[in-house]
């Protein structure tokens, strides 16, 4: 344990893990169950174009979501650009910029333009107001975006959406399993897109899933994964089909999800313990009403209380291999291609929030000590920033290794660790 500011790593002392921790390490799963699926594929000889696997997960998914129809995908990116493509819209997409950039890209990459609105400063999640006054005629949909493991407003930009005649759709990339006020998130707008990628808390290696209650919009889907077979349409359609290894290791996964989300809740309990009284460290609270999913813990740090910034707290947990993340920065509007167009709005709410927030290690692979050891070294950090700060401007030796570290193959970040 840390209780001098001089343990620091970046102060000379010996970095607090031997192996990485790292922001997004896949949730444990029953290793033997996922095993016995391969074996039924390899056994079968079915491994892609809609197996059992992923009829299964796609039955599963629906129940979760509470809707008729899912429609399972190699990814959640290509399921959005599946769903625009499906729904045939043109022009421009609300959205907010405080996203991961996949959200964005998944719009233009199908030629819509993304128009970035602001967020609710005190839950991050898009804000219907500022999204309101993004609408033009040129508007064809709205696409909303659960961040980090609770749900956005969604009833009201579906009033939004109904009031203006336009599309709503969800990235819900990480917010399987959330829910408000009971009505489960995957069953607002006209779909919602799960995220099934390893990082996630129901993870397939890679995958999404669409659901929706809407048949003709799941029949689209449907098709156009498959390279349009039955439909016609300018564009005929795509692979985005997800493959039966993929969905047997989804639907482990999602056997795995009550154990990994209490994992996860308690984790985020302890940080919020640990960190309350840290000052300049606030961790982001979730409502339970909500069914968070706790796929992400996300701290904002106050420069002006700590004399640190954000960086500076990544760099020092990068000394200590603990690898952070900070979801989301940029923000969209602040990344490529989309800084060449300026925003029709300031977003300082977006601006500040991507200048402070980290998210720090969870997930099954993350032990209550690992938490309490990130929260020493956060908690020393924070109330020594100005020293960690004129100790970084020096350049210690032990960053080097680290910054190696993050910005090679990234192979080390993979080794040991379960
Ligand atoms: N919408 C939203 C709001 C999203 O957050 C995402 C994806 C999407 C849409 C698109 O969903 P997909 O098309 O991917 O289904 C990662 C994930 O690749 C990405 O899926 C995720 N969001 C995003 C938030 O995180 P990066 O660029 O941060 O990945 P990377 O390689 O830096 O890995 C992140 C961390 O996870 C590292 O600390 C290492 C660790 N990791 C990663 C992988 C792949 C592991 O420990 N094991 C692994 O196998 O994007």
């Amino acid at each position: 344990m840390k209780t001098s500011v001089s343990d620091l790593a970046v102060l000379g002392g010996s970095p607090s893990f031997t192996d990485p921790l790292v922001v997004g390490r896949p949730s444990r799963v029953d290793r033997r169950s996922f095993l016995r699926r391969v074996e039924r594929i390899l056994d079968s000889g079915r491994h892609s174009n809609g197996g059992p696997f992923v009829e299964e997960l796609e039955t599963r998914l629906a129940e979760i979501a509470g809707v008729r129809h899912c429609v399972a995908m190699c990814n959640a990116t290509t399921a959005m650009q599946v769903l625009a493509r499906a729904r045939g819209i043109r022009g421009e997409v609300v959205m907010p910029s405080m996203t991961f950039v996949a959200t964005a890209h998944a719009m233009r990459w199908v030629g819509l333009a993304p128009v970035f609105c602001d967020v609710d400063p005190l839950t991050g999640q898009i804000d219907p107001r500022r999204a309101r006054a993004a609408i033009t005629p040129r508007t064809g949909a709205i696409v909303g975006v659960h961040l980090w493991g609770r749900p956005c407003p969604a009833p009201e930009l579906e009033d939004l959406a109904a009031e203006h005649g336009l599309d709503l759709y969800l990235d819900a990339a990480h917010a399987i399993g959330c829910a408000l006020d009971g009505r489960p998130v995957g069953s607002f707008g006209d779909a919602e897109v799960f995220s099934l990628h390893a990082t996630k808390v129901v993870g397939g290696f890679e995958g999404g899933a669409l659901v929706t209650d809407d048949e003709e919009t799941a029949e689209r889907v449907r098709s156009l994964r498959a390279f349009g077979e039955g439909t016609r349409n300018e564009y005929g359609g795509t692979n985005a089909k997800m493959s039966e290894v993929s969905a047997a290791m989804a639907l482990t996964s999602l056997e795995a999800l009550p154990d990994t989300v209490s994992h996860n809740r308690r984790n985020h309990a302890l940080y919020v313990e640990l960190l309350e009284r840290s000052p300049g460290i606030s961790v982001e609270r979730f409502d339970p009403a909500q069914r968070p999913n706790h796929q992400y813990v996300i701290v904002r740090v106050d420069p002006a209380e700590t004399g640190m910034d954000r960086d500076t707290l990544h760099r020092v947990l990068l000394a200590e291999n603990v690898i952070t993340r900070p979801y989301f920065s940029p923000a969209c509007h602040q990344t490529e291609p989309y800084t060449c167009r300026p925003t029709p709005f300031p977003l300082p709410r977006t601006e500040r929030l991507a200048a402070t927030v980290l998210a720090l290690p969870t997930g099954t692979g993350t032990s209550t000590t690992d938490v309490e050891t990130v929260c020493d070294i956060v908690r020393l950090a924070a109330s020594h920033g100005d020293r960690v700060v004129r100790a970084l401007q020096a350049g210690p030796a032990q960053e080097t290794r680290h910054d190696d570290l993050e910005h090679g193959s990234g192979s080390d970040l993979f080794s040991a660790r379960q």
